[in-house]
C-alpha cells in the first residue's frame, strides 16, 4: 500500500537517505528543511527516478508558527501522512559545560526537542482521526550515556528519549506507534556542522574505524516501518561495529 511520509531534515544525512529508501518503495514524500534549493533538487530528482510524489516544505523547525502553519496549510491530499519521521536535528560544539555557548544550546534544544515537539503537535491530530500512524524519533547514543563535552546535545537527546516514551504512552490509545531510533557516530553533515565548518575536525571524529552510513540507520528505519500492525519496535540503539555501550569505541 501507498503510503505518504513527512521526513524533516531531509537535505542530508539520515533524512536524505529515509527519503531515498521510502521512495524506492513507492512511497509518497512530505520532505522539508531550510536549505529550499537543495530541497527541490531532491524532490525533482526523487519524482523522475521513482515516479512518486513529493512535496518540498522549507521551514525551520525552530519556528514555532512555521511548523504548525506547514502542517495546517498542507493540501487535503497530501493530510493522511502514515508516517513521521522526526529526524531535523544538531549538534553544535563539543565544549566543556563552563566553557560552552549558551546560544549553541538553546538553538540544539529548539531544534532538536522543541521543534520535534511543534511537529509532532500537529501531525498528531491528522493521525488520531485516522486511529493509526507511526512516529520515528531520531534520537542517539547521546541520549543514552553522557559523555564529556556532550553537555547541550546529551540533554537535548536525552529529552528525545523520554519524550519518545511520554508520546508512546500518551498515542497508544490511537494506536499511532512511537518509535525512537538511536544511531551512534555515522558520518553525514553532522559533524561539519557540530564543528562549525572545521571538515577536519569533523572527520577526525572518524579516524582508524568505519562509521555507520546513512544508509545503514535508514534501512533500519525502513525495517521498522514494514511489521505488522500490532508489532512495535519502541527503541533502537544502532551502532557501527566499532562503537559499544554509548560512546566507547575500539579504534584497533
Ligand atoms: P545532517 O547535518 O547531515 O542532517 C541534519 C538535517 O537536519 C538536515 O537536513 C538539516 O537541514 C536539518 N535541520 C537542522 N536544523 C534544522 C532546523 N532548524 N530546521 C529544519 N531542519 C533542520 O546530520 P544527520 O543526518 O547526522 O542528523 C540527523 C539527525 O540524526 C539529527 O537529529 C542528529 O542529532 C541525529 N544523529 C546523528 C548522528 C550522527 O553521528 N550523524 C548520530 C545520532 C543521531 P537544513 O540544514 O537544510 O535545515
Ligand atoms: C551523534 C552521536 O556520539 O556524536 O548523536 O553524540 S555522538
Amino acid at each position: 500500500m501507498q503510503k505518504t511520509i513527512l521526513i524533516t531534515g531531509a537535505t542530508s544525512g539520515f533524512g536524505k537517505a529515509c527519503a531515498e529508501i521510502f521512495a524506492q518503495h513507492s512511497h509518497n514524500l512530505i520532505i522539508t528543511g531550510r536549505r529550499a534549493e537543495r530541497l527541490s533538487e531532491i524532490a525533482g530528482n526523487l519524482q523522475e527516478q521513482y515516479g512518486i510524489q513529493v512535496l518540498p516544505l522549507a521551514f525551520d523547525v525552530q519556528d514555532k508558527v512555521a511548523c504548525l502553519q506547514a502542517i495546517e496549510t498542507l493540501p487535503n491530499e497530501w493530510k493522511d501522512i502514515d508516517i513521521l519521521v522526526n529526524n531535523a536535528g544538531l549538534a553544535l560544539g563539543r565544549d566543556l559545560f563552563d566553557e560552552a555557548s549558551i546560544e549553541d544550546w538553546e538553538t540544539m534544544i529548539d531544534t532538536n526537542v522543541k521543534g520535534l515537539m511543534y511537529i509532532s503537535k500537529a501531525v498528531v491530530p491528522l493521525m488520531q482521526v485516522r486511529g493509526k500512524g507511526h512516529i520515528i524519533n531520531m534520537g542517539s547514543v547521546a541520549g543514552k550515556e553522557i559523555y564529556e563535552r556532550g553537555n547541550g546535545y546529551c540533554a537535548s537527546k536525552t529529552a528525545v528519549v523520554a519524550l519518545s516514551r511520554s508520546m508512546r504512552i500518551d498515542l497508544l490509545k490511537y494506536k499511532i506507534k512511537v518509535t525512537c531510533i538511536n544511531p551512534g557516530a555515522a558520518d553525514t553533515e553532522f559533524g561539519t556542522v557540530r564543528f562549525k565548518g572545521d571538515v577536519e575536525k569533523a572527520n577526525s571524529i572518524y579516524n582508524g574505524f568505519i562509521p555507520l552510513t546513512p544508509k545503514d540507520v535508514a534501512e533500519v528505519i525502513y525495517y521498522t516501518t514494514t511489521l505488522p500492525a500490532h508489532v512495535c519496535i519502541n527503541d533502537l540503539d544502532i551502532t557501527c561495529l566499532a562503537q559499544a555501550d554509548g560512546i566507547y569505541f575500539f579504534k584497533g
